[in-house]
């Protein structure tokens, strides 16, 4: 009996201890998750429709007929990447969206969805165009095997791409663009956010691969290009640039491009007076039309002049597949959270080689004797008694 009444006293002190203890760890623990931070960032800026740290959006140029590889494409954007961020798309037709295409992009996501029809200006031909040459030269080039060289609406795309996307009014509030195609994948996490990443280091411009082009398209390109320094002295204002283009001082372009199906950047760069001269400059000499001017030479060409190597930067942290080059980290750290073949990463090939060569560019503590002899290559491109001006 006696040890009955000591063994219940106990059980209750014991009860009452646990008691205690329960109330004392529940005082320690806050209503609901913790809060989690994003780069310094409170996920709550991230919810749909709050005000973001950054101004920033999805941009997409798509058919109604991809709604299915648009949606497989979301899929890894939103799981790997969107699904905490919530970041909004904005779709960008010719034609008007479908109310299928409407309905099945936007449940793939809960961030805002909108969808924006191209003005006809940015889709047609300018009134200095000779249609008659064009088809002529796409027929021409069809014969010699170039690819879409028949396609009047892959040149309507480039041209789209290289001088109006940024200007669409559902871009109006937005300062940086993620460019995603359908059918691409993403197969590594992104834990971090790439926009403000980009905004507190002074990014304009992200990549993930870097190819050489098919000389074929853009026979004058390069011609055009360097018309347009010689006549705008300061256009070339990041010599450094010139090393990544050409290899010959300026004689000629290597066809390196950042290939820009895969893009992020600050919508200010093309907005820039200097970039909208360029393009008219371009535009005017009618090679997205007789040739078929590619919008990743004409974007890559610009960053590389108008640029600092700082300023452009290359997300080899990123996976990217676009059919046919993948960017799969090499480091096993990110390799955890990724389903690519690091083997297969495109910069191990040499027609991807600008990809690293980049970020081996002489930067800005580059010697002064450097620069004046990178500089003195370029100073070749302008024409015979003309200055370019170097910043
Ligand atoms: N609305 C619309 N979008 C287009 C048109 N042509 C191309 N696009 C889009 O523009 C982007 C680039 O076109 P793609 O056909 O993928 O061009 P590409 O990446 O050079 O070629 P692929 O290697 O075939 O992918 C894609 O997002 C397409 O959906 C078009 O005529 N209308
Ligand atoms: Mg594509």
């Amino acid at each position: 009996m006696h040890f009955n009444c000591g063994f219940a006293l106990l059980n209750v002190l014991v009860g009452v201890l646990l008691a205690l203890l329960a109330r004392q760890r529940a005082g320690s623990v806050p209503e609901g998750p913790a809060p989690v931070l994003l780069d310094g960032v409170d996920v709550a800026a991230y919810q749909p429709g709050a005000a973001r740290p950054v101004r920033a959006a999805f941009v997409v140029l798509v058919r109604n007929s991809e709604l299915h590889g648009m949606k497989r494409a979301m899929r890894q954007v939103e799981d790997r990447f969107n699904s905490r961020f919530n970041y909004p798309y904005v779709f960008l037709n010719d034609v008007p969206f479908t109310d299928e295409f409407k309905a099945g992009t936007a449940a793939m996501t809960k961030a805002n969805v909108s969808f924006g029809t191209i003005p006809h200006e940015h889709w047609s031909y300018p009134a200095w165009i000779n249609q008659t040459y064009a088809r002529e030269c796409r027929e021409d080039m069809h014969r010699r095997g170039v690819f879409y060289a028949l396609s009047e609406s892959y040149r309507h795309m480039c041209r789209f791409n290289s001088g109006f996307f940024f200007r669409h009014p559902l871009l109006a509030d937005v300062d940086y663009y993620w460019r995603i195609e359908p059918d691409v994948e993403y197969p590594c996490d992104i834990t971090y956010d790439p926009f403000l990443f980009m905004h507190r280091r002074g990014i304009k411009y992200g990549y993930t691969i870097a190819l050489h082009e098919y000389p074929e398209t853009i026979p004058t390109l390069w011609a055009t290009v360097k018309e347009f320094v010689a006549q705008r002295p300061g256009f070339v204002r990041h010599v450094n640039g010139y090393r990544w283009l050409s290899g010959d001082g300026g004689a000629t372009y290597n066809g390196c491009h950042f290939w820009s199906n895969f893009e992020i950047g600050a919508l200010a760069v093309f907005r820039s007076e200097e970039y909208l001269a360029y393009f008219e400059h371009l535009d005017r000499a009618g090679g997205f039309f007789y040739e078929r001017w590619g919008d990743a030479p004409v974007h890559s060409i610009a960053a590389a002049l108008l640029l600092a190597k700082d300023e452009v930067h290359w997300f080899h942290d990123i996976g990217y597949y676009h059919n046919p080059w993948l960017n799969c980290p090499q480091d096993a750290a990110a390799q955890a959270r990724c389903h690519c073949d690091p083997s297969k990463s495109a910069e191990h090939h040499y027609w991807a080689s600008c990809t690293r060569e980049w970020p081996a560019l002489p930067g800005p503590n580059t010697t002064a004797s450097e620069q004046a002899a990178i500089g003195h290559g370029v100073e070749r491109m302008a024409s015979p008694g003309r200055t370019l001006g170097f910043r």
